[in-house]
Protein backbone atom coordinates (compact mmCIF):
# COMPACT_ATOMS: atom_id res chain seq x y z
CA UNK A 1 0.00 0.00 0.00
CA UNK A 2 1.56 3.56 -0.62
CA UNK A 3 2.20 5.68 1.99
CA UNK A 4 0.37 8.99 1.45
CA UNK A 5 2.69 11.26 2.52
CA UNK A 6 1.06 14.85 1.28
CA UNK A 7 -1.81 14.17 3.82
CA UNK A 8 1.14 13.65 6.26
CA UNK A 9 2.51 16.73 5.95
CA UNK A 10 -0.52 18.85 5.55
CA UNK A 11 -1.32 17.71 8.94
CA UNK A 12 2.10 18.13 9.96
CA UNK A 13 2.18 21.79 9.20
CA UNK A 14 -1.34 22.48 10.79
CA UNK A 15 -0.90 20.44 13.99
CA UNK A 16 2.26 22.71 14.55
CA UNK A 17 0.77 25.85 14.22
CA UNK A 18 -2.49 24.74 15.74
CA UNK A 19 -0.06 23.59 18.84
CA UNK A 20 2.52 26.79 18.54
CA UNK A 21 -0.62 29.47 19.11
CA UNK A 22 -1.82 27.07 22.38
CA UNK A 23 1.64 27.56 23.33
CA UNK A 24 2.02 31.09 22.95
CA UNK A 25 -1.45 32.40 25.19
CA UNK A 26 0.20 29.47 28.45
CA UNK A 27 3.28 31.42 27.25
CA UNK A 28 1.76 34.72 28.11
CA UNK A 29 0.29 33.00 31.71
CA UNK A 30 3.58 31.22 32.25
CA UNK A 31 3.88 32.54 35.68
CA UNK A 32 0.58 30.54 36.35
CA UNK A 33 2.76 27.09 35.26
CA UNK A 34 3.37 24.13 37.15
CA UNK A 35 6.92 23.47 36.69
CA UNK A 36 9.20 20.64 37.60
CA UNK A 37 12.50 19.72 37.49
CA UNK A 38 13.62 16.45 36.08
CA UNK A 39 16.25 14.46 37.87
CA UNK A 40 16.41 16.47 40.84
CA UNK A 41 17.21 20.05 40.11
CA UNK A 42 18.96 20.41 37.59
CA UNK A 43 18.45 22.48 34.39
CA UNK A 44 16.11 20.11 32.82
CA UNK A 45 12.68 21.61 33.43
CA UNK A 46 9.36 20.77 32.69
CA UNK A 47 6.01 22.44 32.77
CA UNK A 48 2.32 21.63 32.62
CA UNK A 49 2.30 23.41 29.23
CA UNK A 50 4.64 20.75 27.64
CA UNK A 51 2.41 17.97 28.52
CA UNK A 52 -0.54 19.78 27.68
CA UNK A 53 0.70 20.33 24.05
CA UNK A 54 2.33 16.97 23.46
CA UNK A 55 -1.18 15.44 24.67
CA UNK A 56 -3.00 17.51 21.93
CA UNK A 57 -0.30 16.73 19.30
CA UNK A 58 -0.14 12.76 19.75
CA UNK A 59 -3.90 12.55 20.13
CA UNK A 60 -4.77 14.61 16.89
CA UNK A 61 -1.84 12.60 15.24
CA UNK A 62 -3.11 9.20 16.43
CA UNK A 63 -6.58 9.90 15.27
CA UNK A 64 -5.86 10.44 12.01
CA UNK A 65 -3.03 7.77 11.39
CA UNK A 66 -3.41 5.21 13.85
CA UNK A 67 -1.56 3.38 12.81
CA UNK A 68 1.41 5.09 12.50
CA UNK A 69 4.43 4.98 15.13
CA UNK A 70 4.94 7.89 18.02
CA UNK A 71 8.14 9.17 19.97
CA UNK A 72 7.13 12.54 22.09
CA UNK A 73 9.34 14.00 25.10
CA UNK A 74 6.86 14.04 27.70
CA UNK A 75 5.27 10.81 26.56
CA UNK A 76 7.20 8.31 25.29
CA UNK A 77 7.63 5.97 22.22
CA UNK A 78 4.97 3.62 21.28
CA UNK A 79 4.82 1.34 17.56
CA UNK A 80 7.88 1.64 16.62
CA UNK A 81 7.58 -1.17 13.82
CA UNK A 82 5.85 0.90 11.80
CA UNK A 83 7.27 2.37 8.30
CA UNK A 84 6.10 6.23 9.58
CA UNK A 85 7.08 7.47 13.00
CA UNK A 86 6.22 10.62 13.62
CA UNK A 87 8.99 12.26 16.35
CA UNK A 88 7.57 15.55 18.51
CA UNK A 89 9.17 17.73 21.10
CA UNK A 90 5.77 19.85 21.68
CA UNK A 91 8.06 22.55 23.83
CA UNK A 92 11.63 22.79 22.13
CA UNK A 93 13.66 25.49 24.18
CA UNK A 94 11.13 25.11 27.27
CA UNK A 95 13.77 26.69 29.48
CA UNK A 96 13.71 30.04 27.56
CA UNK A 97 10.02 29.40 27.39
CA UNK A 98 9.66 29.36 31.44
CA UNK A 99 11.93 32.19 31.01
CA UNK A 100 10.50 34.46 29.00
CA UNK A 101 13.13 34.20 26.26
CA UNK A 102 11.28 33.86 22.82
CA UNK A 103 13.51 30.92 21.80
CA UNK A 104 11.61 28.50 21.66
CA UNK A 105 9.18 25.93 19.06
CA UNK A 106 7.25 23.37 18.39
CA UNK A 107 8.79 20.43 16.14
CA UNK A 108 6.89 17.82 14.66
CA UNK A 109 8.75 15.38 12.66
CA UNK A 110 8.38 12.33 10.24
CA UNK A 111 10.31 8.90 10.00
CA UNK A 112 9.96 6.77 7.25
CA UNK A 113 11.71 3.95 6.83
CA UNK A 114 14.06 5.05 9.26
CA UNK A 115 15.10 8.41 7.39
CA UNK A 116 13.74 11.80 8.08
CA UNK A 117 11.23 12.81 5.57
CA UNK A 118 8.68 15.31 6.86
CA UNK A 119 9.20 18.35 9.05
CA UNK A 120 7.26 21.36 10.96
CA UNK A 121 9.04 23.87 12.93
CA UNK A 122 6.51 26.51 14.37
CA UNK A 123 7.79 29.56 16.23
CA UNK A 124 4.76 31.81 16.82
CA UNK A 125 6.75 34.53 18.52
CA UNK A 126 8.63 34.78 14.93
CA UNK A 127 5.43 34.07 13.22
CA UNK A 128 7.88 31.78 11.49
CA UNK A 129 6.53 27.91 10.43
CA UNK A 130 9.77 25.91 9.16
CA UNK A 131 8.09 23.04 6.77
CA UNK A 132 9.11 20.33 4.22
CA UNK A 133 9.76 17.18 3.40
CA UNK A 134 11.09 14.75 0.85
CA UNK A 135 9.72 15.67 -2.56
CA UNK A 136 8.23 18.81 -1.31
CA UNK A 137 11.21 21.07 -0.84
CA UNK A 138 12.06 23.41 2.75
CA UNK A 139 10.36 26.52 3.65
CA UNK A 140 10.02 29.55 5.48
CA UNK A 141 6.27 30.66 5.16
CA UNK A 142 6.14 31.17 1.74
CA UNK A 143 9.96 31.30 1.32
CA UNK A 144 12.48 28.37 0.16
CA UNK A 145 15.03 27.45 2.36
CA UNK A 146 18.84 27.24 1.03
CA UNK A 147 21.98 26.67 3.38
CA UNK A 148 25.01 28.99 2.98
CA UNK A 149 27.42 28.59 0.53
CA UNK A 150 30.24 29.57 2.66
CA UNK A 151 33.34 27.29 2.63
CA UNK A 152 35.42 29.18 5.48
CA UNK A 153 33.88 29.23 9.38
CA UNK A 154 34.38 32.79 9.73
CA UNK A 155 32.04 33.71 7.33
CA UNK A 156 29.16 33.07 10.02
CA UNK A 157 28.05 31.79 13.27
CA UNK A 158 28.05 28.09 14.71
CA UNK A 159 25.26 27.43 16.62
CA UNK A 160 26.25 25.20 19.95
CA UNK A 161 24.60 23.12 22.47
CA UNK A 162 25.46 20.39 25.24
CA UNK A 163 23.57 18.71 28.19
CA UNK A 164 23.91 18.84 32.04
CA UNK A 165 25.12 15.87 32.03
CA UNK A 166 26.15 13.69 29.14
CA UNK A 167 28.70 14.65 26.68
CA UNK A 168 29.64 17.77 28.48
CA UNK A 169 33.17 17.26 28.31
CA UNK A 170 33.69 17.71 24.50
CA UNK A 171 32.07 21.01 25.04
CA UNK A 172 34.86 23.43 26.12
CA UNK A 173 37.62 21.90 23.41
CA UNK A 174 35.30 22.17 20.84
CA UNK A 175 34.85 26.54 21.35
CA UNK A 176 38.36 26.84 21.98
CA UNK A 177 39.36 24.64 18.67
CA UNK A 178 36.10 27.18 17.09
CA UNK A 179 37.75 30.69 18.12
CA UNK A 180 41.12 29.38 17.33
CA UNK A 181 39.80 28.82 13.83
CA UNK A 182 38.18 32.42 13.66
CA UNK A 183 35.22 30.69 14.14
CA UNK A 184 32.05 32.13 16.40
CA UNK A 185 29.00 30.36 18.32
CA UNK A 186 25.54 30.86 19.12
CA UNK A 187 23.48 29.34 22.02
CA UNK A 188 19.91 29.70 21.58
CA UNK A 189 18.65 26.97 23.37
CA UNK A 190 16.34 24.84 20.97
CA UNK A 191 17.78 22.80 19.07
CA UNK A 192 14.75 22.17 16.43
CA UNK A 193 15.00 25.78 16.01
CA UNK A 194 18.94 25.73 15.12
CA UNK A 195 18.77 23.19 12.38
CA UNK A 196 16.08 24.93 10.82
CA UNK A 197 18.14 28.00 10.92
CA UNK A 198 20.84 25.63 9.82
CA UNK A 199 18.46 24.83 6.56
CA UNK A 200 17.68 28.65 6.44
CA UNK A 201 21.63 29.50 5.73
CA UNK A 202 21.17 31.64 8.97
CA UNK A 203 23.33 29.66 10.64
CA UNK A 204 26.51 28.35 8.88
CA UNK A 205 25.97 24.68 11.28
CA UNK A 206 24.86 23.44 14.54
CA UNK A 207 27.22 21.40 16.58
CA UNK A 208 25.38 19.57 19.98
CA UNK A 209 27.57 16.52 22.38
CA UNK A 210 24.47 14.85 22.72
CA UNK A 211 21.08 15.73 20.67
CA UNK A 212 17.85 13.52 21.23
CA UNK A 213 15.61 12.88 18.40
CA UNK A 214 12.35 14.64 18.93
CA UNK A 215 14.59 18.03 18.73
CA UNK A 216 16.37 17.21 15.74
CA UNK A 217 14.62 14.97 13.11
CA UNK A 218 12.08 18.04 11.88
CA UNK A 219 14.56 19.73 11.39
CA UNK A 220 16.58 16.95 9.42
CA UNK A 221 14.07 16.42 6.98
CA UNK A 222 14.21 20.24 6.20
CA UNK A 223 18.20 20.22 5.96
CA UNK A 224 17.58 17.38 3.38
CA UNK A 225 15.66 19.56 1.23
CA UNK A 226 18.20 22.30 1.50
CA UNK A 227 21.34 21.18 0.62
CA UNK A 228 22.72 20.70 4.02
CA UNK A 229 24.66 18.14 5.32
CA UNK A 230 24.14 15.83 8.91
CA UNK A 231 26.24 12.72 10.77
CA UNK A 232 24.78 9.92 11.15
CA UNK A 233 22.11 11.32 13.97
CA UNK A 234 19.92 8.21 14.08
CA UNK A 235 22.55 5.02 13.76
CA UNK A 236 22.42 2.84 17.35
CA UNK A 237 20.02 4.41 19.95
CA UNK A 238 19.68 7.40 18.51
CA UNK A 239 16.09 7.26 18.42
CA UNK A 240 15.19 6.63 22.05
CA UNK A 241 18.38 7.73 23.56
CA UNK A 242 20.21 10.54 21.45
CA UNK A 243 23.45 10.85 20.02
CA UNK A 244 25.96 13.89 19.08
CA UNK A 245 24.87 16.30 16.54
CA UNK A 246 26.60 17.99 13.43
CA UNK A 247 24.52 19.64 10.70
CA UNK A 248 26.71 21.97 8.20
CA UNK A 249 26.31 23.87 5.07
CA UNK A 250 28.45 21.56 2.91
CA UNK A 251 31.33 24.05 2.83
CA UNK A 252 32.04 24.21 6.36
CA UNK A 253 30.93 20.37 7.44
CA UNK A 254 34.41 19.07 7.07
CA UNK A 255 36.12 21.68 8.92
CA UNK A 256 33.83 21.25 12.15
CA UNK A 257 33.59 17.36 11.78
CA UNK A 258 37.64 17.57 11.89
CA UNK A 259 37.08 19.62 15.19
CA UNK A 260 34.88 17.56 16.90
CA UNK A 261 37.00 14.31 16.44
CA UNK A 262 36.03 10.68 16.86
CA UNK A 263 33.61 11.51 19.51
CA UNK A 264 31.01 12.51 16.49
CA UNK A 265 30.76 9.44 15.35
CA UNK A 266 32.20 6.77 18.25
CA UNK A 267 29.08 4.59 19.95
P1 LIG B 1 13.91 21.07 25.50
O1 LIG B 1 13.68 22.49 25.76
O2 LIG B 1 12.81 20.42 24.74
O3 LIG B 1 14.25 20.27 26.72
C1 LIG B 1 19.47 21.05 22.87
O4 LIG B 1 20.08 22.17 23.43
C2 LIG B 1 18.18 20.70 23.51
O5 LIG B 1 18.35 20.57 24.90
C3 LIG B 1 17.14 21.78 23.31
O6 LIG B 1 16.53 21.56 22.12
C4 LIG B 1 16.31 21.71 24.58
O7 LIG B 1 15.15 20.93 24.49
C5 LIG B 1 17.22 21.09 25.57
N1 LIG B 1 17.69 22.12 26.48
C6 LIG B 1 17.95 23.41 26.26
N2 LIG B 1 18.33 24.05 27.36
C7 LIG B 1 18.31 23.10 28.31
C8 LIG B 1 18.59 23.11 29.67
N3 LIG B 1 18.97 24.22 30.32
N4 LIG B 1 18.45 21.93 30.34
C9 LIG B 1 18.08 20.82 29.70
N5 LIG B 1 17.78 20.76 28.43
C10 LIG B 1 17.90 21.88 27.74
CA1 LIG C 1 13.04 18.94 27.98
CA1 LIG D 1 13.81 19.52 22.94
CA1 LIG E 1 10.74 19.69 24.87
Amino acid sequence: QPLDLSSRYQLACQLAREAAQRGLRLYRQRDQLAVEHKGGFSQDVVSAADRELEVFIKAELMKLFPEDGFVGEETGAQRLDARCIWVIDPIDGTACFLHGLHNWCVSIGLLVDGVPAIGAVADPNHDELFHGGRGFGAWVNEQPLRVSEAQDLRAGLLGVGTFYAEGKQHFMPFLGKLLDAGGMFLRNGSGALMTAYVAAGRLLGYYETCLKSWDCVAGLALLAESGGRCNNFLRGEGLLKGNPYLVACPGVYEQVAEMIGPSLDAD
